[in-house]
């Protein structure tokens, strides 16, 4: 900056400096120099800030007139203005309207107030003329107030009443050496060029010194949803502990996949439309295995492998219905079939992190899609410790240690616990997911050996973000309401805490 203005006015003001030892008033300093207060002022920041030179801000409020105080001040007052149209005879008042325009009426007021004009009897349209010559007080205090003068605290008053006056802060400078005061400031390079080597004025020229806190150019990358963040963060976790990812790419879904064929009765309260969408089209799939449908039919109607079922006339056309899929547990049940048909069978650790729809209240906290983090192991002989072991490994690496378990209900899963962990930031016992092992009647009728069981746990992607982004909101999180300086200034996400 300082090198690009004339260097007169900096070398002027050392000099003066260092013979006068002082400025007091940087404004009439200027003016003296013949330049703007404004190019002073700059010159006086950069040596401020090498502490050159120290400078004091010396600020006063003045009052000036406004702008439509500036066109009372050039042609009178309005109620001036008023009583110089009305001739002799007088003037009806649209005349007197058309002449004056916008300030007619409170002309009219004060002129009235001031006995300046008044009417005939009887005839309220025609002003007349009280006086012959006005003083036009108004326009003289604008005046003097202009020119600086002092005018009374009654006419201040009156002025700011009538908007016609209002406050104004000027701030200008008192000058004086500051501790690292010279006379004529060292030109002050910044990196050392082949002109400087061959003039050798290196030498002599003093170099700035490297700001290492400055901040670099913000370079225009492209930035990591935080959702994506914390879902790679995770996927990284299920892949360190051997499982490996399932197909999700297929929101929509048929209710046999994401329902019956979980061991959901068909009347379940979350197979009608209030919790899920359903497609008008293609409403209905026509690709289901015959024979496995025939067994979950089976197993709904009257059981086996030692269930006694639910008992119910379980309809084909229900099953086939189509739907967005209200969690990838669905995705579960055609990978756990798919496994269940490769023989000899081998045991399988799985994890889906994708969208679900769920046709729920939207809140704070929810939309009507999240997406569900699931993983299940499926093996001989596993045990509910099996599950809350491999919940213990999983959660202590997002940094929760401390788990509690509540037992639940899914249709799917028996028995079923509700997963808390003590959120230490939170000073809290969090739900942090769901979990449990798939019932017989779900794996059963797939064709997985006897004793083979499936330990499995769900929770969302965007809980665990909002809590280790501190978003409250999930609009801020997901969606079009999403504000991307947040997600540009969000840290990186650090699971584990
Ligand atoms: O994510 C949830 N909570 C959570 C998770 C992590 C977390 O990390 C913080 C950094 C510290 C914080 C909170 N929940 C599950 C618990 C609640 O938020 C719950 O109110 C909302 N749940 C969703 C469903 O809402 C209707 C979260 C979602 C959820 C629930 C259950 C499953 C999946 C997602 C499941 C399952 C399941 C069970 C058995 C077998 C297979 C899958």
């Amino acid at each position: 900056m300082a090198d690009k203005l004339s260097p007169d006015v900096e070398a002027c003001l050392l000099a003066h400096l260092n013979s006068d030892g002082e400025v007091q008033d940087s404004r009439s300093y200027a003016s003296s120099l013949g330049v703007s207060h404004k190019e002073l002022e700059d010159v006086i920041k950069s040596l401020s800030a090498f502490r050159i030179v120290e400078s004091t801000d010396v600020t006063k409020e003045t009052w000036v007139v406004t702008e439509e105080a500036k066109g009372y001040v050039a042609n009178g007052s309005p109620e001036a203005q008023l009583v110089a149209a009305i001739p002799l005879e007088g003037a009806s008042k649209d005349v007197l309207k058309e002449k004056l325009g916008s300030i007619f009426d409170i002309g009219m007021k004060t002129a009235a107030k001031n006995k300046w004009i008044g009417f005939e009897k009887g005839n309220k349209d025609l002003v007349l003329r009280k006086v012959d010559n006005i003083n036009d007080d108004l326009q003289e205090q604008l005046k003097r107030l202009e020119s600086g003068e002092a005018v009374s605290d009654k006419v201040i008053d009156d002025l700011k009443r009538r908007k016609l006056i209002m406050k104004e802060k000027s701030i200008w400078y008192a000058l004086k050496k500051g501790p690292q005061f010279v006379a004529k400031r060292k030109k002050m390079a910044t990196d050392v060029t082949q002109e400087h080597l061959r003039s050798g004025d290196w030498k002599e020229i003093e170099f700035k010194d490297y700001n290492f806190g400055a901040q670099g150019q913000p370079i225009a990358i492209g930035y990591a949803q935080p959702l994506l963040e914390v879902r790679e963060a995770i996927e990284n976790i299920f892949l360190q502990m051997g499982f490996s990812e399932m197909p999700t790419n297929n929101f929509a879904e048929s209710s046999f996949w994401n329902f019956d064929a979980l061991f959901q009765p068909q009347q379940h309260p979350a197979r009608d439309s209030h919790d899920t969408f359903f497609l008008e089209a293609p409403a209905a799939t026509k690709q289901l295995p015959e024979d496995y449908l025939e067994k979950v039919k089976e197993v709904h109607k009257s059981g086996g492998y030692g269930s006694k079922g639910y008992g119910y006339d379980w309809k084909r056309e229900e099953a086939e219905k189509n739907l967005l899929r209200t969690h990838t547990t669905a995705v579960s049940t055609r990978m756990l079939y798919k496994l269940a048909q490769e023989k000899p069978f081998a045991p399988k650790r799985y994890y889906s992190i994708d969208r679900v729809f769920r046709n729920e209240a939207v809140d704070r906290t929810h939309l009507a899609e999240f997406h569900q983090i699931e993983g299940l192991i499926c093996d001989y002989g596993l045990t509910l410790g099996d599950l809350i072991g491999v919940l213990e490994d999983f959660f202590s690496s997002l940094g929760m240690s401390k788990l509690r378990f509540k037992p639940a209900y899914n249709p799917y899963t028996e028995p079923s616990m509700e997963i808390f962990s003590y959120h230490d930031g939170l000073k809290k016992w969090v739900e942090v997911g769901n979990s449990g092992m798939f019932r017989p009647e779900m794996l059963l009728p797939m064709g997985l050996p006897e004793g083979v069981n499936v330990i499995a746990w769900g929770l969302s992607l965007e809980r665990p973000t909002m809590i280790l982004y501190g978003i409250d909101n999930i609009r801020d999180l997901f969606g079009p309401k999403v504000d991307f300086n947040l997600i540009k200034s969000n840290p990186l996400c650090r699971l584990g805490l």
